[in-house]
Parts: C-alpha cells; sequence; structure tokens
C-alpha cells in the first residue's frame, strides 16, 4: 500500500457515503499511464491514475495518483462545484519527493478578500485549521501569485517524518472534507445574474492559475511527454474552458 492509497480509498467512499455520485467521464488514455523513469538499478515505473465523479452540485471530483516508489507518490484531489453555487474549491496536493513531503490543504475561496465570504467559509474553518496546525507548522514560502487562491484555513506544511503524514495530515484531510461537505449539503442555487458572472469569473481565474502554473507539469512531462501532459491538464484535470466550449452559457 502506497502512502497516499488511504487517502484515496477514504475520500472516495466518505464521498459516496454523502454525496450521489455518478462518474464523470475521463478521456481515453487518462485512467491509466505508465512509464520507467531512472537509469540501470535505479529504474522505476511510474504509474498515474485518475479518477473522477460529478454529483447535482458539483462539477467534478477529480483525483491524479501518482506512484512511483518511496520518494515519488503525489495524490492531487480537487473538487470543483458546479458554477451555480458560491462554494469554495477544495483541493489537496499531498506531494512526496526525494527531499520530502509538501502538504497543501485547503477550501480554496472564489472571493480571497470578501468578508462575508470568509465568514460563510473560512470562519467556520478555522477550529480545525487551528487544531491541525498545533502538530503541522507552517510550510515557509510559497509563490506570491497563488496567494489570492488560498483562504486563511491554508493548511500548508512539510513534516518531515512519513509517520506525520500517515497520521496528523490524514486526520486533517478527514476533517477538512467532512466540513467541505456540510458546506457542499447547506448550498442553495444562485440565481442572481450579477453573482452568477462573478462566479464564473472566479472559476475561471482560478482554473487559468492552476492550468498555467501546475507544479506537476516538470515531472509529467519528463515521464510522459508533453503532449500527453499538456491534454492531461487541459482536457482533465483542470477541463472547465474546454467543457464550456460545449455548453450553453448560464
Ligand atoms: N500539483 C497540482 C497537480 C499535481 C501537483 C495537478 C497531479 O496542482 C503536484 C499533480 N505539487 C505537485 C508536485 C509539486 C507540487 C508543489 C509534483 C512539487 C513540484 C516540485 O517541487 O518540483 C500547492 N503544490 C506545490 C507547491 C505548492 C502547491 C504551493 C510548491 C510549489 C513551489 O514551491 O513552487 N495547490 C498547489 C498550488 C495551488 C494549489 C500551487 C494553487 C492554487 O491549489
Amino acid at each position: 500500500m502506497t502512502l497516499y492509497q488511504p487517502f484515496l480509498d477514504y475520500a472516495i467512499a466518505y464521498l459516496r457515503s454523502r454525496l450521489e455520485l455518478s462518474p464523470y467521464p475521463i478521456p481515453d488514455g487518462f485512467e491509466y499511464k505508465s512509464a520507467i523513469t531512472g537509469k540501470g538499478k535505479n529504474q522505476e515505473e511510474v504509474i498515474t491514475t485518475s479518477y473522477a465523479f460529478q454529483s447535482p452540485k458539483i462539477r467534478q471530483i477529480r483525483a491524479a495518483h501518482v506512484q512511483g516508489g518511496q520518494s515519488l507518490q503525489v495524490l492531487n484531489f480537487v473538487i470543483f462545484p458546479h458554477l451555480n453555487y458560491d462554494l469554495p474549491f477544495f483541493g489537496a496536493d499531498l506531494v512526496t519527493l526525494p527531499g520530502g513531503h509538501l502538504i497543501a490543504l485547503d477550501m480554496q475561496p472564489l472571493f480571497r478578500d470578501d468578508l462575508v465570504y470568509q465568514a460563510k467559509y473560512t470562519e467556520p474553518i478555522l477550529p480545525i485549521f487551528h487544531a491541525h496546525q498545533q502538530h503541522l507548522t507552517w510550510g515557509g514560502d510559497f509563490p506570491e501569485e497563488a496567494r489570492p487562491f488560498f483562504s486563511p484555513a491554508f493548511l500548508w506544511t512539510r513534516p518531515q517524518e512519513t509517520a506525520v503524514v500517515e497520521t496528523h495530515v490524514f486526520a486533517a484531510f478527514k476533517d477538512y472534507l467532512k466540513a467541505y461537505l456540510d458546506f457542499v449539503d447547506k448550498a442553495e442555487s444562485v440565481i442572481n445574474a450579477p453573482a452568477l458572472t462573478a462566479i464564473e469569473q472566479a472559476q475561471l481565474r482560478y482554473l487559468r492559475y492552476r492550468s498555467e502554473k501546475d507544479p506537476a507539469r516538470g515531472m509529467f512531462r519528463r515521464f510522459y511527454g508533453e503532449e500527453w501532459t499538456e491534454e492531461y491538464i487541459h482536457g482533465f484535470l483542470f477541463d472547465l474552458e474546454r467543457k464550456r466550449q460545449y455548453s450553453s452559457p448560464i
């Protein structure tokens, strides 16, 4: 069992227990991808598997799971609500590289500096954030331009010990996911036209940032080539712009 498999299994089972999940299409060639990296004795198979679901309020729930041996494990898990809800994104980037673990967990806000929005979607999370932050201390610098996309409850940490990932990070992941689904339960459809436009603009801003700055781009290109990588990023991981072309404007 690899490091993040229990996170993935838990998340899918828990989502099933609380949402009416149906499959979300994964384009051909992305459900399973494998490559061999390294030379000689250091050869290692790197497998990337993808999972995707949708529900009445959620446009896309998707996970990318990269398994490449002890020093290369990644679970990137994002929930994208439908554009008629003001829900934040659930964002988890759980990364293990030769240099160590890097953990990002947040309810990523549509409107970072809007105090009414913060009261609705950040304040309820703060007790959970503070409880976990005692074990998961601030991970230090991260790209300044990414700031607008994270909430004040952004759990960002670089644990030294794998045991910390298995215990404290897993506990935080579960608590954030539960809190997120509590928000989903309560969310009511937005019908006001200016509010809908603002949501769409915020979703596109987030999506464009993440697809342009995907920190995994270099890794994926090395393993699977440029063409596969760009199609994976724009056609699956961050696919809103593609999907929008085929649906009528809300
Ligand atoms: N990150 C992704 C996807 C990944 C992925 C889809 C499927 O968005 C993996 C894989 N993240 C991944 C890898 C690294 C990071 C790092 C492999 C290490 C890159 C490297 O060191 O080579 C949060 N992820 C990071 C970093 C941050 C995040 C802040 C450090 C980047 C740096 O220091 O430059 N999550 C990430 C992020 C946003 C987010 C930037 C922005 C909104 O939600």
